[in-house]
């Protein structure tokens, strides 16, 4: 059978292919879309010259050569997003996802970019730190004119730099990123890295204001956000990061939500090696283990693993916490025994909390004595081996073992810690001890 492409394949491309540029994409040439997962590092650095990112929860988009030019294909559109499971929103991205697929490139590539728009309304790409000409800076308005609905346009730029950098609409933008048009744009450098990378994660820092009970996140809202999510999801949800004893991982973070968010690892004594300026200087590169990613901001941290189970998470506590009353008042100590009688009567199924802190609150709600509305997820929630993590938003695991297989990117069940090296029960009576203590 001849299709189009065997046509072009027969033809001898060239020619024939530059001049059809951009409406050969469509027609479905090969494409490729490298992964780390089942590639050892090593490998993969031979085969792509580098080790591929692995975007938490996301994908790569697949790309195809094009006569020396790397092309790449978003779609601006919306669709359905899931949180967790329980709660769904109608958000927009990119290719039926937010964030919208990693874009990832060599240094010295030349990339050719389609931008087809679904929405119903105009958008543009900005492409967020990355060197172009101005025309292609995406900006609308300013830069180009917009990319109608149904429209499609095309950018084209050589990549002069690397680093850990972005991509989002500069049309509408606070009301497209609200509603989670944003993606990575991951630039390595050309000729591999002198201290090499075994594993490479990557994600997006975002909030969203999902009300109780509503499908439609909310672009109006400033501060009181009702979601905090690490590539559009929250924990339980997000995937956890997988590491061997002594990988070197490192993880990019981007920030294009409207707070600052202090990024913590457990375990670890982290390096801050790089940003959207690429990896830093060795001599710029600094210990932490909490780093801020400021909004716009990017961040690469790089560490060598340490065997456990490692809570890595946002600093703020409310940020990782899910839809939670931004308005309720402080019953922290409070006797509700009698009001609690009252309330019942107006509204059936009321539960007063908070007396002796939140922590019961996740017991309550899995145990249905807590009906939440509809399509919002409890505050805390989350098992681990040893009972409930209490924990919603910007909190994930990177999990640590002697024994995985360096192309493994499966989660790796729970920690089991050698004998004596675990926190126990020693007593049961408040009086143990005699500890010294102040003003007692
Ligand atoms: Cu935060």
């Amino acid at each position: 059978m001849i299709t189009r492409r065997n046509l072009l394949q027969l033809a001898g491309a060239g020619a024939l292919a530059s001049g059809l540029a951009p409406r050969a994409f469509a027609q479905g040439s090969a494409t490729t879309s490298p992964s780390a997962r089942g590639v050892e590092p090593a490998a993969a650095r031979q085969r792509y010259g580098y080790v591929p990112v692995h975007t938490l929860n996301g994908w790569t988009l697949p790309w195809r050569m094009n006569d020396g030019v790397k092309e790449f294909h978003l779609v601006a559109e919306a669709f359905e997003h899931e949180f967790a499971p329980g709660s769904k929103a109608k958000c927009w991205g990119y290719n039926g996802s937010t964030p919208g697929p990693t874009i990832e490139a060599v240094e010295g590539d030349r990339v050719r970019i389609f931008v087809t728009n679904r929405l119903p309304e105009h958008t543009t790409i900005h492409w967020h730190g990355i060197l172009v000409p101005s025309g292609m800076d995406g900006v609308g308005g300013l830069t180009q004119p917009h990319i109608g609905p149904g429209e499609t346009f095309v950018y084209e730029f050589t990549l002069n730099q690397h680093g850990t950098h972005m991509y989002h609409p500069h049309a509408d933008e606070m009301v497209q990123m609200a509603v989670g048009m944003m993606g990575m744009f991951i630039i390595h450098p050309r000729g591999g890295e002198e201290v090499p990378i075994d594993r490479d994660y990557c994600f997006l820092l975002h909030n969203w204001a999902l009300h109780p009970g509503t499908w439609r996140p909310d672009p109006a809202i400033m501060v009181e956000f009702d979601l905090w999510t690490f590539n559009s999801k929250v924990f339980p949800a997000i995937e956890n990061m997988v590491a061997r004893t002594g990988e070197r991982v490192r993880i990019r973070m981007a920030n294009l939500s409207m707070w600052n968010h202090p990024i913590h690892l457990h375990g670890h004594t982290y390096q801050v090696t790089g940003s959207d300026g690429g990896r830093w200087a060795r001599a710029r590169w600094r210990p932490e283990t909490t780093e801020i990613v400021a909004v716009g901001q990017t961040r690469d941290i790089e560490f060598v693993a340490n065997p456990g189970d490692w809570a890595f998470h946002c600093h703020m506590a409310h940020h990782t916490m899910n839809a939670m009353g931004h308005e309720i008042p402080n019953t922290l100590g409070v006797d509700q025994s009698g009001i609690e009688k009252e309330i019942r009567e107006m509204l059936p199924g009321y539960m007063a909390m908070g007396r002796y802190g939140m922590a019961e609150h996740q017991e309550h709600v899995e145990m249905g004595h807590m009906q939440g509305p509809p399509n919002t997820l409890p505050m805390m929630w989350g098992k681990g081996p040893y009972g409930n993590i209490e924990m919603g938003g910007m909190f994930t695991v990177v999990k640590v073992r002697d024994q995985l297989a360096r192309a493994d990117y499966n989660d790796a069940g729970w920690y089991q810690p050698p004998d004596g090296t675990r926190a126990h029960r020693v007593s049961d009576d408040p009086s143990f001890g005699r500890p010294i203590r102040r003003n007692a």
